[in-house]
């Protein structure tokens, strides 16, 4: 049971991945488990503000270090009270999701799932009080080089991408294998019925039943999709080990297309 705990002032948002989908079946099959925490639950005063004015002035609120502290240690004592298997106990990793936080990839994404559980930090407003960061966060991960509004959407995705690598959460546990960036290479075309869609047929290699055949046009399909999409990954999956002298030699006989197609 991999424990995920998200300190956020919309839990209700966290819902989702609890009950749609592939991450919901794993909830329901009690493969995972998640625990919301709004930090307003544990502010005092008349008005539970949970965020104030930047000291130094300038745009946007900051969100006080205090109930964050204050949500971290329930959670903290939560964790050891309830020390079940693979949910790290009271040693969680304390992630804040972040626009400065390190890329989260598919190489977190299998940590995580492998691990004894986080506990995520999804901020709204401007900022976290950097003493909180300082002080109770280990790590910093962001979603991808965009801004978001608030940090639930970024650890809703990082839910769902180490949720669905769980050892039965996947129908077919060869999808998570062969998933892009598992093998570091981009996905192959796909195809299914009709044998012909207006006019295009389906490539005949996937018709013939020749299962060595069908696996190699597949990879060089691979090859060609990454090659003209993101070439930086070819580079990266030859430094990485991952090409074989066929898969070089495919490569040597690919041209690029004209670079203003959308390829
Ligand atoms: C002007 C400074 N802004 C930072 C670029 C302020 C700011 C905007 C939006 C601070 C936080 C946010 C909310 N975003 C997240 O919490 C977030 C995020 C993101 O925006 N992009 C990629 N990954 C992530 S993880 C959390």
């Amino acid at each position: 049971m991999l424990r995920i705990d998200v300190i956020t002032i919309f839990p209700e948002m966290l819902e989702a991945v609890t009950r749609f989908g592939i991450t919901g079946r794993a909830h329901d099959r009690g493969l995972w488990q998640l625990q919301a925490w709004n930090p307003r639950d544990f502010v005092t005063d008349a008005w539970r503000r949970v965020d104030d004015r930047p000291y130094g002035g300038g745009p946007g609120m900051v969100m006080l270090a205090q109930p964050l502290a204050d949500t971290l240690a329930a959670i903290h004592q939560d964790r050891q009270a309830l020390p079940g298997a693979n949910t790290g106990g009271a040693g969680a990793k304390v992630v804040a999701l972040s626009p400065q936080g390190r890329p989260f990839d598919d190489a977190v994404a299998r940590d995580l799932a492998a691990g004894g559980g986080v506990i995520l930090l999804a901020g709204r407003y401007e900022a976290v009080d950097q003493r909180l960061l300082d002080r109770h966060v280990d790590e910093e991960w962001a979603v991808g080089e965009f801004v978001v509004s608030g940090g639930e959407l970024p650890a809703m995705m990082i839910i769902d991408a180490a949720v669905r690598l769980l050892p039965g959460a996947l129908h077919d546990a060869g999808s998570a294998q062969q998933d892009s960036f598992a093998d570091g290479l981009l996905d192959c075309p796909h195809y299914t019925r009709p044998e012909v869609f207006e006019g295009v047929p389906v490539p005949e290699v996937l018709l013939s039943g020749h299962h060595a055949r069908i696996a190699v046009w597949r990879r060089q399909q691979a090859l060609r999709a990454t090659l003209r999409k993101r070439p930086d990954l070819i580079e990266h999956a030859r430094r990485s080990g991952l090409l074989g002298a066929a898969d070089e030699a495919f490569l040597q006989t690919e041209v690029l297309p004209d670079s203003s197609d959308s390829g």
